[in-house]
């Protein structure tokens, strides 16, 4: 069965840029799995740890045919052939792949709760699912209220376009 997920994309390491297109590029060499939208590229300030470089953040919106904790486990195994070091809380990396929505699905187990649970708290994260989502209604989620509560400060659109 076909199902669409949307992911959240984060680096502020390395050559961010290149990054962000290598990680929608990964992602859409999933098997059975298909990008359908990018978002804009936005340079966002750090938020949690406040002391290191600033991040690029983007979404897309896909299809695929993985389950959601195959999805989950192939963004993490995306983020480990990237060489991502998981050592501060917060802090830099590489690439964060963050699996935000599943269709409508409602999920609160240990490993995986869905939708994502601090969507509604970031600009970096609702900034660039306004792109996908016009109007803020994602399936299962209406966010509008939300991102106008949070503000877009510290969240700034670059000059790219991601190439799907
Ligand atoms: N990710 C975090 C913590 N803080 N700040 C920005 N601007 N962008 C991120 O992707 C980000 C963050 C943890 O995942
Ligand atoms: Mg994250
Ligand atoms: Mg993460």
């Amino acid at each position: 069965m076909n199902n669409k997920a949307v992911i959240g994309l984060g680096t502020n390491m390395g050559h961010k840029i290149e990054n962000i297109q290598n990680a929608v590029r990964a992602i859409g060499h999933l098997p059975n799995t298909e990008i359908l939208a990018a978002s804009h590229v936005y340079e966002t300030d750090p938020v949690g740890f406040a002391d290191q470089d600033v991040f690029l953040n983007a979404a897309v919106n896909i299809q695929t045919k993985l389950s959601p904790m195959a999805l989950l486990g192939a963004c993490l195994g995306i983020e480990a052939a990237f060489g991502r070091e998981r050592s501060q809380k917060d802090g830099p990396r590489i690439i964060d792949l963050d699996l935000l929505l599943y269709g409508c699905v409602k999920s609160e187990s240990f490993e995986l709760t869905l939708p994502h649970p601090r969507i509604l708290k970031r600009a970096f994260v609702m900034v660039p699912l306004l792109d996908l989502f016009p109007g803020g209604r994602a399936p299962g989620l209406y966010f509008g209220p939300h991102l106008k509560e949070v503000g877009c400060e510290g969240v700034r659109k670059i000059d790219l376009e991601i190439t799907v």
